[in-house]
């Protein structure tokens, strides 16, 4: 890609952050710090967030589960079912939607659980074949539930592997019943971990499996690694699987780096479909997200689709997984 397209793309995903008012978004914008999505995964300087320095997370303590050397991961089915024809073509295609909206992370940092949660929401949603999954709802699960998981079990490839800490512990928990958080005006409290052994917890996952489309080997920073041939290989994955891919990446030009879901794309409009904890639309048509304060002043809105181009995914794109219902 040329330097002068990769700086509009850079632009168009600056003003959406410059056009939030919220100091984050100014530290962002500004270039100051602080990853978006940096705190607690991966490794690297941004093991150094303001969560680790002062002690709000704490380092993980159990093995390390090794999904990422899984060779069966690796290879996946070829395909693994009939494309759903409605309204598709190898031009564009959505997932089947069963996917729900997710509350804004604010300046928690915490991408990849978000992601990784609402995958895990979407493969139940289409194990039970709920098509229009409610907010608040028996599939509606606890975001912060998975950020407790995170600071117990390690993983091999966060950036892979994140949905295999539900499998690990067995057990979701549901978004009423523990509620993304906020303190003192700050998301960040939810890397505290909870007491698991308080929240109701549920056991019915699907059996899901997992391939790897790409990978650089858990370094979410590494950006220029993918071609064309790549996003080919999503929009493939996206329209044989017909199941959610999570993709993480890395603007060379900021500190941060991103997780979200893809859900479709449109050849026409050159973008990726993705819902985004962080640069999702909001979505106006639900009522507010309420993060456990006394006062309904500190409600925000849910957040829905991200266009990512095709320019920006190719430029930054890292890691990419789809993860599918195990028949
Ligand atoms: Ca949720």
């Amino acid at each position: 890609m040329q330097p002068a397209s990769l700086a509009r793309v850079h632009n168009a995903v600056r003003s959406v952050f410059s056009s939030r008012p919220r100091a984050v978004s100014f530290a962002l914008s500004a270039g100051l710090l602080l990853p978006a999505c940096g705190s607690g995964v991966g490794s690297g300087p941004l093991l150094a967030t303001s969560a680790w320095r002062s002690g709000v997370l704490r380092p993980a303590i159990s093995a390390t589960y090794p999904y990422g050397d899984d060779l069966r991961d690796l290879m996946g089915p070829t395909t693994r079912r009939r494309v759903d024809s409605v309204g598709a073509g190898t031009d564009h295609f959505m997932i089947p939607s069963f996917q729900l909206p997710v509350e804004d992370q604010l300046d928690a940092g915490s991408c990849l659980y978000m992601a990784g949660t609402g995958i895990l929401e979407w493969l139940i949603n289409e194990k039970k074949a709920i098509t229009s999954p409610q907010i608040n709802g028996v599939t509606d699960l606890s975001e912060r539930y998975l950020l407790t998981l995170a600071s117990r079990i390690s993983l091999q490839n966060n950036f892979t592997d994140v949905v295999y800490l539900f499998q690990d512990a067995g057990a979701y928990v549901l978004d009423p019943d523990l509620r993304f958080a906020k303190q003192d005006g700050s998301t960040m409290v939810n890397w505290t971990p909870v007491d698991e052994q308080a929240l109701p917890r549920h056991t019915d996952l699907p059996a899901f499996g997992r391939k790897v489309l790409f990978t650089s080997n858990g370094d979410s920073h590494a950006n220029g690694v993918m071609n064309d041939d790549d996003l080919a290989t999503i929009k493939s994955a996206l329209r044989s699987y017909a199941s959610p891919v999570l993709f993480v990446f890395h603007p060379p030009t900021v500190n941060w780096w991103h997780a979200d879901i893809i859900v479709g794309y449109d050849d026409a409009k050159q973008v990726f479909y993705t819902r985004d904890s962080a640069f999702g639309a909001k979505r106006a048509d639900l009522p507010l997200y309420g993060y456990g304060t006394a006062t309904t002043a500190d409600d925000d809105s849910y957040l829905g689709i991200y266009e990512l181009s095709y320019a920006g995914a190719k430029a930054w794109g890292n890691h990419a997984s789809v993860y599918y219902l195990e028949d």
